[in-house]
């Protein structure tokens, strides 16, 4: 039976343009859709922009628009961006859609109805950067004696009649959640401080405003608008077409993935869980948090200027280069630096290199010495069986790493094949048999092409532009490259069309270095 697979990304808020922190965990739950598609999954990849609160408000009255406007602008821009990406999402949703917004209403109402909602009074610190309440003993003191929120953001003191969710009546049932469910979330490191912080009791939670009005209306009380992130955590559900329980979509839930940074670890493994609890709606099955880019060792910042667009990157570097860059450079779930150095480091030694040569080599070879067709298979030589069958065994184990959300082990599990192919050909040395010995020749360039074709496949989710071009160069149709297709070898005399080099070398980085 078809496995259903559900996986989401952040929906971003519209008050500034997208930029390359936006674009990573996007390309991260792409990778994690294209992957499952290729084992066969029947795949539902949603991604959106999160377009209410008072954050938006201010930033469309700065630009001078209404905030319908400014979000249509904003929202479409983020789209461009997932385009750029390549993010090959089944279903884009904005919370200003009447879909989302009945739904977060039908939702609301679900979740009074347990009786887990009450109309009190708010009065306390609110961080309008993080959209986040804070408890006196959370804050930390700023330059001249200015409270600070824990994230750096400043807070102001709010007083308003709202609506409370129950929350510190989830505290056992959230921390039985975590220790029955261990993955319910990850990286360890994220587990354990969500653990920690609820083992400190929880307060009971404010979920409407009434000092602003973009936002979801209450239910019955329209004087209200909904937190914006009760609004927006529903999107997981309201794009799915909850409540209507007709839906087909409806059969995604729960979702298998949730990937959200860290700075939002907390609202997706506290908040979330106990509102569906309350709600009594199955929960998502995990929660990953990625860790945090930095630009050349700094925070990105308007003010400092170093916020990156990651269509720039795209347009000078190609997309591939960026998405490969971004999962490889450091294992997923920790903090990265985005340094142009290292960047385009990585690309030389490890695309052009590693990879690339090893696809020009085989393929030039190939194009001059067996007329530009793929060879025939020969008996097979140790070296041979080694080979093949330590890239025969990549789907398996790169769809357990990627089950973790490790990406960059899985990444790295195809460069160990790949450089095990430079070796081999460096010691089967084809260029030389040619004299010696064609017949082997022409199997050596067949096991290459066959390890190149796992390699291939198994790495376009990560890199879908440049390993559709080293498929098609082998010879590989288009339906031909998902991993049950592994299972059938080619047939030997297919024509090759004539072989072009995919990755190119950047010489700046490498001159930099050599002064
Ligand atoms: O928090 N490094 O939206 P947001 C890595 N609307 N990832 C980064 C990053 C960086 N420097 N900057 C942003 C919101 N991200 C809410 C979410 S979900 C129901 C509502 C990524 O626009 C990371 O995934 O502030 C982070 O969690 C997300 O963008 C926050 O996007």
């Amino acid at each position: 039976m078809t496995r259903r697979f559900y996986v989401t990304t952040p929906i971003y808020y519209v008050n500034g343009a997208p930029h390359i922190g936006h674009a990573y965990t996007s390309v991260a739950a792409d990778i994690v859709a294209r992957f499952r598609r290729l084992a066969g999954d029947q795949v539902h990849f949603l991604t959106g922009t999160d377009e209410h609160g008072q954050k938006v408000e201010q930033a469309a009255t700065a630009a001078g628009e209404t905030p319908q406007a400014f979000t249509d602008r904003i929202s479409a821009d983020f789209r461009a961006m997932a385009d750029t990406m390549q993010i090959s999402y089944d279903d884009f949703i904005r919370t200003t859609e009447p879909r989302h917004v009945s739904g977060a209403q039908a939702l609301w109402e679900k979740v009074a109805a347990s009786g887990d909602i009450y109309l009190g009074a708010y009065e306390g610190w609110y961080a309008l950067r993080d959209e986040a309440f804070y408890g006196e003993d959370e804050l930390i003191d700023g330059p001249n004696g200015q409270k600070l929120a824990p994230t750096g953001a400043p807070v102001e003191w709010v007083r308003e009649p709202s609506y409370f969710f129950r929350l510190s009546a989830y505290q056992d049932r959230l921390l039985e959640l975590y220790e029955k469910r261990p993955e319910f979330m990850g990286p360890s490191g994220s587990r354990n401080e969500i653990m920690s912080f609820v083992r400190q009791g929880l307060r009971d939670l404010s979920i409407s405003r009434t000092s602003f009005r973009w936002g979801v209306p209450v239910p019955n009380d329209p004087e209200h608008v909904m937190y914006v992130w009760f609004d927006a955590l529903s999107n997981y559900l309201t794009a799915l077409g909850y409540p209507d329980t007709n839906n087909p979509l409806m059969a995604f839930w729960p979702a298998d993935l949730h990937l959200v940074g860290k700075d939002i670890a907390r609202f997706h493994t506290v908040f979330w869980p106990a509102f569906l609890m309350a709600a009594g709606i199955e929960l998502p099955s995990r929660i990953f948090a990625n860790g945090w880019w930095t630009v050349e060792g700094e925070k990105m910042s308007k003010s400092l200027g170093n916020v990156i667009d990651p269509r720039d990157l795209v347009s000078e570097f190609g997309v591939d280069a960026v998405r490969f860059f971004l999962i490889r450079e450091v294992p997923f779930g920790g903090d990265s630096d985005l340094s142009r150095r290292s960047f385009i480091h990585r690309l030389n030694t490890e695309l052009a290199n590693d990879l690339g040569n090893l696809a020009q080599r085989t393929l030039s070879l190939i194009a001059r010495n067996c007329n530009g067709a793929l060879p025939e298979a020969g008996a097979r030589t140790e070296a041979d069986t080694h080979l093949l069958a330590q890239a025969e065994l990549l789907p398996s184990l790169m769809e357990e790493q990627v089950g973790r959300c490790a990406l960059t082990d899985a990444l790295e599990e195809t460069w160990k094949i790949i450089r095990a192919c430079n070796a081999y050909i460096d010691h089967q040395a084809p260029w030389a048999l040619k004299k010696t010995d064609p017949e082997r020749m022409g199997h050596v360039l067949r096991v290459l092409a066959d390890a190149l074709r796992i390699i291939a496949t198994v790495l376009q989710p990560w890199m879908p532009e440049s390993m559709d071009r080293m498929l098609t160069q082998l010879g590989v149709s288009e339906s031909e490259r998902s991993f049950a297709a592994l299972g059938v070898a080619l047939p030997a005399g297919r024509e090759l069309p004539a072989p072009k080099g995919i990755f190119p070398r950047y010489t700046e980085a490498e001159d930099e270095k050599g002064q």
